[in-house]
């Protein structure tokens, strides 16, 4: 079977009111794949976000801002390459890791999902490290295999298995991307990825959300013990 390309990629994003750092993540995608990646964003601003996405070549897809899951599944389902990696808009994620990561799909794995912790994620705010750990802890002991991050926003899927797998999650949809595929048997590899600190505000209120994601966290892997 020939290796994947950059030429088959998709990169992936929700965006809300990203205008600080959209026009320094999709630069670097474009300097890392030459240009070859195709980038859709998702958007739900009230400013200059989609306008900027679009400048740089993005195919941006308007929806009402409903949350981050709704945002990035309909960004999932609209990538037309064979290998989809998503990534958050405020320049947080590597997007130099982005050569590693196709590396790693060539190696067989079916989801390569960074994991912010393996370097200790110093960028990311005390409480959600806290939460992140705590999550992992439980996610891991609910699916019978160690994992360490379950909310990261930069992983990398083979395209079978968004299409394969039906997404009920939004808040809790990074989570359930990755428990869900892990738990059916797909080749699942975390991959350590540096985390830099936040351009711009976060849309995650950190109460609200991290009780969203501690659902979902225990609920999914339920449903898939007892599908
Ligand atoms: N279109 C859209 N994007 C969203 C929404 N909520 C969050 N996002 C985007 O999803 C990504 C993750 O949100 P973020 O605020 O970075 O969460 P954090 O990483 O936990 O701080 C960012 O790129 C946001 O702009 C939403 O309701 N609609
Ligand atoms: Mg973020």
């Amino acid at each position: 079977m020939s290796e994947f390309t950059f030429d088959d990629l998709s990169v992936v994003m929700g965006t809300y009111n990203e205008a600080e750092a959209i026009a320094t993540v999709l630069d670097d995608i474009d300097r890392v794949t030459d240009g070859r990646a195709e980038v859709v964003c998702v958007d739900g601003s009230d400013d200059r976000t989609p306008e900027i996405a679009r400048e740089h070549g993005a195919r941006v897809i308007e929806q009402e801002p409903r949350g981050y899951g709704y945002a990035v599944r309909k960004a999932l389902t609209s990538a037309s390459r064979p290998v989809i990696v998503t990534a958050d808009c405020d320049d947080t994620y590597p997007m130099d890791a982005l050569p590693r990561f196709l590396e790693r799909i060539n190696e067989g794995h079916d989801v390569v999902s960074g994991d912010r912790l393996y370097h200790g994620a110093e960028a990311m705010p005390a409480f959600n490290r806290f939460g992140n750990r705590a999550f992992a802890a439980v996610a891991s002991l609910l699916m019978d295999e160690r994992v360490h991050d379950t909310t990261t926003g930069m992983r990398a899927y083979r395209e079978e298995v968004i299409q394969n797998i039906r997404w009920t999650e939004n808040t809790g949809l990074s989570a359930e991307l990755l428990i869900r595929p892990l738990m059916r048997g797909y080749d699942v590899v975390e991959e350590p990825i540096h985390y830099a600190e936040r351009a711009g505000e976060t849309k995650l209120d950190p109460l609200a959300g991290g009780y969203a994601i501690a659902k979902s966290i225990i609920k999914v892997p339920l449903e898939e013990r007892f599908r």
